[in-house]
């Protein structure tokens, strides 16, 4: 460094005799408030991976998270250049590096700074991965590492991460460490098939998989940007037909990954050997584990709350598995406040509530060397609507359930819709014309809100049907998943159909006036009709015949209050977050020619032995109940 002294008053005078600039400037030496180290870990086959560790000074016998990614170590770990460690990473983390933890990133292995080879969610060891090496043996040789060889730590770890460094943790529980205390899988990819980023009940969500392919397998550091050539993403997917045919044009087709998918359509052996609520299932419980789930994750929104309840029945003292579901999009319970989603506002701070009375508790008893045992409900669950917090003692799955019925003349309501001459509504749908999934131009950011935007521009599509009941007199409470029953029919031999259960504000909203009308999904999905028989086995439909659907929506808790009223949307696209179904059955629809998607007739059945209803799971008191 160079010592600053009072500059000699004469200078003034030469002012313009020299120049300004120093021949070798010297930078400053921060006062940072942590160290950082990078080490190279070695794992059982001679790979060796780059790992971050920043332990916040003077700080001695402290816990360690860490957290593995394919994003990464360097950027997760130096976000903003500052001098303070709780500025450069994840608030949340920050919040941990406050309260006395060492946090420790590492990169995957193939990605950024670590050796060896990436495989996308590389499967465990067996059938489909014979390398003797996986996500859970590398956190075991990392944690085995860690906690021999950071003099400031107590040896004790904790895995955390969120999404896809989520699914690592959850990998981690896979034969686990005994130096690992504690984990907390946020908003985890869990099975890319059933409903977190890849498909949601056959569906493919095509131009996140392209992209995602691109920028993880592009390169090793980053992959090359998508190559745009549209202001509007939904008018260059149009133009582009099938999957196949736009990963060609972006040259997606030379990675290994996006392959895969085009090879696994269905819901067959190689997803099903890969769904992690399935492997977790079948192994003991022995590290205590906080899921975190979103109620508006636009990613992974399925998979938590399926690990969560796979892995509930092994907690037989109610005291190893915990679950938080927050009003939260991806990543939002460590990344802000937590107060809204868009326009909609939850009344406070949920994740930092979380954060400082759920995560810090739990996280300092299982880690901390005298940590205090936590007082935290084994469910922590927000119910929007009520914008209240219910600590719980299981997120029950058996509870009392209420038909919503699908009414002519376009109503809703619990009773059971008598025959009448009006059976059905119908509509159009129209592959050149598919419904869009946000206002147009889709592009950029826009979709990570998506779920809590208004639903209102759709209502009123001629390719959409709607129901909504008579304002509410009293408060409908729900909590779980509700069941779609849909009985519906398309002149064409495969469609797509999609179910949004929504709250629709009163036309006039005191509290926020820009709310009047509003239309919140509180729960909604798609599922391929191919699949109504079979999730591995496509089927062509039968066409113009009633036939039943049935698939669970996302979990949903949350109150319809009084002066709201319940609505749901029907309709066969959402695009482009999905690929259109053409409608006509063909073997693969990644393939699909252009002359294969045509338009379909569709009617929704409301009446006698077809109603279609929503099975609403109806929030109980439990004992005990705090809120
Ligand atoms: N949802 C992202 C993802 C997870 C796992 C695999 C692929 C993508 C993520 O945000 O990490």
């Amino acid at each position: 460094a160079v010592a600053q002294t009072v500059p000699p008053a004469q200078e003034d005078a030469l002012t313009a005799s020299k120049s300004e600039i120093p021949t070798a400037f010297q930078p400053g030496v921060p006062a940072d408030n942590y160290v950082r180290r990078e080490v190279m870990i070695p794992m059982r086959d001679g790979v060796k991976l780059h790992t971050v560790i920043i332990i916040p000074k003077g700080l001695t016998d402290a816990p360690m998270i860490l957290d593995r990614t394919p994003y990464n170590a360097n950027r997760l770990t130096n976000g903003t250049g500052s001098t303070h460690a709780e500025m450069l990473v994840r608030q949340g983390y920050g919040t941990l590096l406050q309260n006395g933890y060492i946090l420790v990133a590492q990169d995957v292995r193939g990605k950024y700074g670590s050796e060896g080879d990436y495989v996308m969610n590389r499967p465990v060891v067996g059938p489909l991965n014979a390398t003797g090496v996986d996500h859970a043996t590398d956190a075991y040789d990392t944690i085995d590492w860690l906690s021999k060889n950071v003099p400031e730590s107590n040896g004790r770890v904790g895995t955390m991460g969120n999404s896809y460094d989520g699914f690592t943790v959850t990998q981690s529980l896979i034969n686990p460490h005994p130096a690992l205390k504690a984990a907390v899988p946020m908003m985890a990819m869990v099975d890319g098939w059933m409903g977190d980023d890849w498909f949601h009940n056959g569906a493919f969500r095509w131009l996140g998989a392209i992209d995602y392919a691109l920028g993880q397998e592009g390169a090793r550091s980053g992959g090359p940007a998508w190559p745009a050539a549209c202001f509007d993403d939904y008018e260059c997917a149009l133009a582009a037909g099938s999957a196949a045919r736009l990963g060609e044009a972006k040259g997606v087709q030379q990675t290994g990954f996006w392959n895969q998918l085009l090879r696994h359509p269905s819901y067959d052996a190689w997803w099903q050997a890969q769904a992690v609520d399935k492997i977790l299932a079948a192994q003991p419980l022995k590290v205590p584990t906080l899921w975190v789930n979103g109620l508006w994750d636009q990613e992974d929104i399925y998979g938590t709350m399926a690990a969560y309840r796979a892995v509930e029945p092994k907690d037989v003292g109610n005291d190893m598995n915990f679950l938080v579901a927050g009003p939260w999009m991806h990543g939002g319970a460590y990344r802000d406040s937590g107060s809204s989603i868009g326009q909609v506002q939850f009344d406070s701070a949920t994740a930092f509530y979380f954060q400082r009375h759920i995560l810090l508790p739990f996280l300092d008893a299982h880690l901390k060397t005298h940590g205090a045992p936590a007082d935290i409900a084994p469910v922590t669950l927000f119910e929007s609507g009520r914008n209240e917090w219910r600590h719980l003692q299981s997120w029950p799955t058996d509870v009392p359930s209420r038909r919503l019925y699908l009414q002519a003349g376009n109503g809703l309501g619990f009773n059971a819709p008598a025959e009448s001459t009006q059976a059905f509504d119908e509509y159009i749908s129209d592959p050149a014309h598919p419904v869009p999934y946000i206002q147009r131009p889709v592009r950029g950011d826009a979709w990570r809100t998506w779920l809590a935007t208004d639903q209102r521009p759709y209502s009123d599509r001629a390719d959409v049907v709607t129901y909504v009941s008579e304002p509410l007199t009293e408060p409908v409470r729900i909590s779980g998943n509700p069941q779609v029953h849909l009985f519906a029919a398309t002149s064409g031999t495969d469609s797509d159909w999609v179910v949004k259960l929504i709250d629709v504000y009163p036309s006039e909203y005191w509290l926020q006036p820009e709310m009047g009308g509003y239309q919140l999904a509180v729960s909604m999905d798609i599922f391929r009709g191919r699949y109504r028989e079979s999730l591995s086995d496509p089927k062509a439909i039968a066409p113009n015949r009633p036939l039943e659907y049935k698939w669970a929506l996302p979990a949903a808790s949350h109150t319809f209050l009084p002066g709201h009223r319940i609505m749901v949307q029907v309709q066969s696209s959402w695009f482009p977050l999905y690929d259109r179904n053409p409608q006509t059955f063909v073997p693969n629809i990644m393939f699909a020619k252009p002359e294969d998607y045509r338009r379909a007739t569709q009617r929704v059945y409301h009446a006698g032995a077809n109603a279609t209803f929503i099975d609403l799971p109806m929030a109980v008191d439990q004992a005990g109940e705090a809120h």
